[in-house]
């Protein structure tokens, strides 16, 4: 029997994100939350965007990740060709920073919409924290899950700063 399709799909440009992106498959991981991932670019493989983006509900997905760096249209052409949520994360370029890829993401037009996260580690984490969080919506459990991811976060941080850390 051919596997359920998992909640989450995690896209990116390149292999060369993945680095940045595999931080949101670690967080989705941690909350026992199932995705696949793959590579697509808007500009070298654009049919498989296409077919991809295109077929997402219909495959079963509910949220899709998208990172990409530089000019990075994966994220705004994938929601422009599907209504599920899509986040988009701005992978860090090394010309300009990923100043370029968080312009690229951030400035959609009305109408269709990308959330747009900071640029990097971060913005993986919190693409996936942000699915977490719609998903958690219509699963109780999952919603647990998330409470203890942050609860657990809180009690990492020392209520004072010490020398040596
Ligand atoms: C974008 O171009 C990708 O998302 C990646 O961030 C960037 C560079 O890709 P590579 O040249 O490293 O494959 O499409």
């Amino acid at each position: 029997m051919a596997e359920p399709t998992p909640p989450v799909a995690i896209i990116m440009g390149s292999q060369s994100d993945w680095a940045t992106m595999r931080h949101a498959a670690d967080t989705l991981a941690e909350l026992g939350i199932a995705f696949d991932a793959r590579i697509m670019s808007a500009h070298r493989t654009p049919d498989r965007m296409y077919a991809f983006a295109k077929g997402a509900r219909a495959e079963g997905f509910k949220v899709i990740i998208a990172g990409a760096g530089g000019a990075a249209h994966l994220p705004g052409m994938t929601a422009s060709l599907t209504p599920l949520p899509v986040f988009g994360v701005p992978v860090e370029s090394k010309a300009l920073s990923g100043q370029d890829s968080l312009l690229s993401i951030v400035q959609m037009p009305g109408g269709i919409p990308v959330g747009t996260l900071a640029i990097g580690k971060a913005g993986a984490i919190n693409a996936a924290l942000l699915a977490a969080a719609v998903l958690a919506l219509s699963d109780e459990a999952l919603a647990e899950r998330l409470d203890a991811w942050r609860a657990k976060l809180s009690a990492a941080v020392a209520e004072r700063p010490k020398d040596d850390a």
